[in-house]
């Protein structure tokens, strides 16, 4: 069971498979969702969306990912907002929304190996029965995820190969077994259960729970700071870092992604790492902007940037594959860093050498304790079945921080074998992978177009028969969920809408707004008029608002703040200078109703705002002072249904 750390003796550092191996390897991935950080990536353009995916997924390329998980959207905020369910409502399913199925067909296309995983952070309000729980009916809960397997194979073709539980909160030991009897019924006994997505605790009861203990196949942690319990060693389940990194992807997010893909199996014998995100697709004010191995938040310029933790995922991925077996001599080099190897039992033996230093891998969490590197000489000695091994191919990444001019995933000059030792000089931040496949290479695509902010004049009238997708470019729910819609009865010029489909508050993840609410535009608008048709459904109930410089979204959603207009059915209007409602700057009658539609229009200028109803004044001169800037936005004042169209932003900046 024990842990055997081993230390380079001497800087001479042992390859041998003589004595038996390590784990077997499962794989590097990435985490599209949780929330919503797949987002813009969809409205890219070709052939830049493509391009993108290649970075990700293409073998050989780029990051030739082993995992994708993806959010199982509940309907709730989920970190940058919201993903739809594929059951809204009881009675309901749907399994053609949002763009997860879509993303896992594009990696499965270009890597059919790819290992496929998915998770709830959130769940319709009907999976709850009124309650913000989704254990207490654990039948139902279970039948809702098993129906997700089963769309995704039946509607896509997709087969999902691990499932988990509700991420980073309480698990709960019926739900698990009765997960796994209603995975088994169905068929499903080849999907694995990975549990809890937290930390690792569940370890101490899955060792008293027999039943517990044959139902979860993978422990999954978070942010384990590359280090496990003994508890979990003691199950001798597969352990994975099942999510990861959640650092800004500059150089030290690079090199926290280079530390811990080596350390999470050197001092934690973990044998998956799944970054989250997989790519940074959402605005980027948003939490945690550009935390992906990549940054694609610009589909209206085409812009996307390959960052380095691509890169430093290529010198894994592409030179080790699932069910590759780590060799028992890992470990730290004598004067800092670390190494691994693994083979495919065949001959083949990759070897990863990392020797980032401290304050150029901090990663977002947990703490990072002290620890020194210098610059090394390290020898290698192979031995066992690899001591025959004549010559290595050779990739090599340096950060460079001082002279800022880094570079990565270079391939050198093979390396030749004499007595199958072999000796390199390792400087501060380095990567370096040794290995027996020639398969590897640095793909390049045609570069990307330049930046270029969000335009300062845009529309939508939702008129799209087939929309590819569930969901109108650029808006990014940020409660509630916004759907394409058609009017099949109306003869006029709204058949083809947006609409806010949910009609009661989901089982959460954190604290959604009790209003819904979509962001638009460019962070930095100050100046603008935003104008759109609205329809409301609710009798005397309803209410629709649209918005300019909002300056919040994910969990802060509900105290957002900046200019909001609403209308109501029972024939009011309201300015109020944040979403909750409670500071208002103007009221008065509308002689607004449900089952109509009506056209507003909101001017922000300075330190004033003005308001039209169907084309006429109807206030104006509300002061605004704060916030000074944000996103324009649409929304409704409750869980209800409500339309959208000939939505219109005009901006001066
Ligand atoms: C994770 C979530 O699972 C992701 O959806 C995303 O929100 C990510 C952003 O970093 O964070 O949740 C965590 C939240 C807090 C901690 C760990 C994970 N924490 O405080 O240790
Ligand atoms: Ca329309």
């Amino acid at each position: 069971l024990g842990l055997s750390l081993s230390l380079c003796s001497s800087q001479t550092c042992v390859l041998n498979d003589k004595d038996g191996l390590g784990r077997v390897f499962d794989g590097i991935g990435g985490l599209s969702g949780g929330g919503a950080t797949s987002r813009l990536l969809v409205n890219y353009a070709e052939p830049y969306r493509s391009q993108i995916l290649d970075y990700l997924f293409k073998p050989n390329f780029g990051a030739s990912l082993h995992i994708l998980k993806v959010e199982i959207g509940g309907d709730a905020q989920t970190t940058d907002g919201t993903e739809p369910s594929h059951m809204h409502y009881e009675n309901d399913e749907n399994y053609f929304r949002g763009y997860e199925w879509w993303l896992m067909k594009e990696a499965k296309k270009r890597n059919p190996n790819i290992t496929l995983i998915g998770l709830p952070w959130a769940f319709p309000g009907w999976v709850g029965h009124g309650k913000n729980w989704p254990y207490d009916f654990p039948d139902i809960t279970a039948t809702y995820v098993v129906n997700w397997i089963l769309g995704a194979k039946q509607c896509h073709d997709l087969d999902i190969h691990y499932v988990g539980i509700w991420n980073e909160r309480n698990y709960d030991s019926k739900y698990i077994k009765v997960l796994r009897n209603t995975l088994d019924k169905v068929g499903l006994t080849g999907v694995g259960i990975i549990a809890a997505d937290g930390d690792w605790s569940i370890a101490n009861a899955m060792l008293v729970d027999p039943y517990l203990n044959e139902s979860v196949e993978a422990i999954g942690a978070h942010y384990p700071g590359t280090t496990t319990v003994k508890e979990a060693l003691k199950t001798q389940k597969k352990l994975w870092s099942s999510e990861d990194y959640s650092t800004f992807n500059n150089e030290v997010g690079g090199g926290c992604w280079a530390r811990i893909l080596n350390q999470n199996y050197v001092n934690g014998l973990m044998t998956a790492t799944i970054s989250w995100n997989l790519v940074a697709s959402y605005y980027e004010e948003l939490p945690f902007g550009r935390d992906g191995l990549m940054t694609a938040e610009e589909p209206w310029s085409g812009n996307y940037v390959v960052e380095s933790p691509i890169w430093i995922t290529a010198h894994t991925t592409q030179f080790a594959q699932p069910g590759w077996t780590y060799l028992e001599t890992v470990g730290h080099l004598a004067q800092g860093g670390s190494y691994v190897a693994l083979t495919d039992e065949r001959g083949n033996l990759t070897v990863v050498i990392e020797t980032m230093t401290h304050d150029h891998s901090v990663c977002v969490r947990p703490p990072l304790p002290p620890f020194n590197v210098t610059s090394q000489n390290a020898t290698f000695q192979l031995k066992g079945s690899f001591a025959s091994i004549k010559e290595l191919q050779v990739w090599r990444s340096q950060f460079h921080f001082k002279t800022k001019k880094p570079s990565f995933f270079e391939k050198l000059a093979p390396l030749k074998l004499f007595d199958g030792s072999f000796t390199l000089n390792l400087a501060e931040d380095e990567v370096y992978t040794l290995t027996t496949i020639t398969t590897g290479q640095k793909g390049s695509c045609t570069g990307s177009p330049p930046s270029a902010r969000f335009p300062k004049a845009y529309k939508d009238n939702f008129n799209v028969r087939n929309p590819p997708f569930s969901e109108a470019p650029n808006f990014a729910d940020q409660t509630g969920v916004f759907e394409y819609y058609i009017n099949m009865t109306d003869p006029g010029p709204h058949v083809f809408t947006l609409r806010q489909v949910l009609t009661e508050k989901p089982v959460t993840w954190v604290s959604d707004a009790d209003q819904t609410i979509s962001v638009i535009g460019d962070y930095q608008w100050q100046n603008l008029t935003v104008t759109c048709d609205v329809f409301m459904e609710s009798v005397k109930t309803g209410g629709v608002f649209i918005a300019a410089r909002v300056d919040k979204g994910g969990q802060s959603i509900r105290s957002a703040k900046g200019v909001f207009f609403w209308v109501f059915a029972d024939g009011t209007y309201k300015v109020t200078s944040d979403l909750t409602g409670q500071t208002v700057l103007a009221e008065g009658q509308s002689g607004t109703r449900a089952h109509g539609w009506h056209t507003l229009s909101l001017t922000v200028e300075g330190q004033y705002a003005s308001g039209l109803l169907n084309g006429y004044p109807l206030w104006k001169n509300a002061v605004v002072l704060t916030p000074k800037n944000g996103w324009a936005a649409i929304g409704t004042h409750s869980f209800e249904l409500a339309q959208f169209d000939n939505f219109a932003v005009v901006a001066e900046y």
